[in-house]
């Protein structure tokens, strides 16, 4: 088949997750197309079945704001004509789904009929999605995708209580390669991080305000109170410079690790025993699944759909948002015996099983074959 994936091309959550469906479409023998507005930072090019085409939005001083979805759906339009595109699967309903109910309905005046699959990420729903001023428009294009998938069980319910939605949605869990697990190398070194007797507590995030990040750091100094430990900080965004002053404030900047965003993801999971996510609300936690992936437990809060993804007392432990003395406790409690350590370590990987990437991409292959069928 040939596919078309629009999506966001930076760190978040979505645009990984649509990268790496891409590339394991491309693996198994689709011809995939990414269109957006720069190269998805995972995107690796060196595959034949991998495209790539940019979206380019000349800057006119007449606009206050460029148009970012006409130019989309004018791409996609063209893209669609010229490499035969059977399908469109878009990430993130805001503007994607309405650039490519746009691009649908131009293709449609010409005869060709191509269905959209629209997938909803999280905050296309729950942070930005509902506000008043988008709402109609969200609306409207998830009714008028030809499916609509979402992450868990908990996104679809949100979506349901706060949209008139008529469509049917599906849900198709997060996925994620297995065996990521990175050993000391040359180029990182567990050392560089921690002493051995310093448990290696991580996080990962954009830095949004959602994500709860000033209870990272203080959930962490709990636990340095009463254990060894250093903290491990992978992203940025606007609450980092909140976290590096809280830091020095508690006096433990000498036990924490800023790296801004890093592509080596997978190397500091590696070495990590713990990874903490103690966000208000999360669609799914992609991060939460990578860690676990790497076999790293995982203290989380219980919101959203953290619970279908981490497992209480198994691959980590959840508590209420905000409850950080709870997260403190369940994190000691794991890390305090080496015995227990093993063993959520292990758990963690085995519940990541459960979301291998051979298991749910064929669940997507399906539904494409199904939608195009149906044209
Ligand atoms: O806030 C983020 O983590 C980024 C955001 C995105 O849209 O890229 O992530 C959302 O989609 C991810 C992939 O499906 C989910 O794993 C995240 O839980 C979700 N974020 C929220 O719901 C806050």
């Amino acid at each position: 088949m040939k596919i078309a994936i629009v999506c966001y091309p930076t760190f978040g959550g979505s645009g990984v997750v649509a990268t790496e469906l891409g590339l394991e479409l491309a693996r198994r023998g689709h011809e995939i197309h990414f269109i957006t507005y720069r190269q998805p930072v995972r995107l690796a090019l060196l595959n034949p079945n991998v495209h790539y085409h940019e979206v380019n939005v000349p800057e006119y001083p007449l606009f206050h704001y460029q148009p970012y979805e006409l130019a989309l759906s004018s791409k996609l339009v063209d893209m669609v004509k010229l490499h035969k595109i059977d399908l469109l699967h878009v990430h993130y309903a805001i503007p994607h789904a309405y650039a490519g109910y746009m691009a649908k309905q131009m293709l449609k005046d010409e005869g060709i009929k191509i269905p959209m699959v629209t997938t909803l990420h999280g905050t296309d729903i729950t942070l930005v999605g509902n506000h008043p001023f988008y709402k109609p428009a969200v609306t409207f294009s998830i009714n008028k995708s030809d499916i609509v998938t979402s992450v868990s069980q908990s996104l679809k319910d949100d979506t349901l209580r706060l949209f008139n939605i008529k469509n049917e949605i599906q849900v198709i869990p997060n996925f994620i390669e297995l065996d990521n697990r990175i050993e000391d190398n040359i180029h990182c070194k567990r050392s560089v991080m921690a002493r051995p007797e310093e448990k290696i507590i991580t996080h990962i995030s954009n830095f949004r305000k959602v994500k709860n990040i000033p209870d990272v750091v203080k959930v962490f100094y709990k636990i340095q109170q009463k254990a060894p430990a250093k903290l491990m900080m992978v992203g940025d965004g606007p609450e980092k410079i909140k976290a590096e002053e809280l830091c020095e404030e508690l006096g433990i900047t000498d036990k924490v690790i800023f790296f801004g965003n890093s592509t080596e993801v997978n190397q500091i999971l590696s070495y990590s025993d713990l990874f903490l996510l103690p966000s208000e609300t999360e669609s799914f936690g992609l991060a939460a699944l990578e860690a676990m992936a790497c076999s790293v437990p995982v203290i989380s809060s219980n919101s959203g759909g953290l619970p279908e993804v981490n497992f209480h007392g198994i691959s980590g432990y959840l508590s209420n948002v905000g409850d950080v003395d709870d997260m403190a406790k369940n994190a000691l409690k794991i890390l305090s015996d080496e015995k227990e350590l093993q063993k959520f370590k292990d758990n963690a990987f085995e519940t990541a099983k459960q979301f291998s990437i051979e298991k749910i991409v064929p669940i997507y292959e399906e539904l494409y074959s199904k939608v195009v069928k149906k044209q």
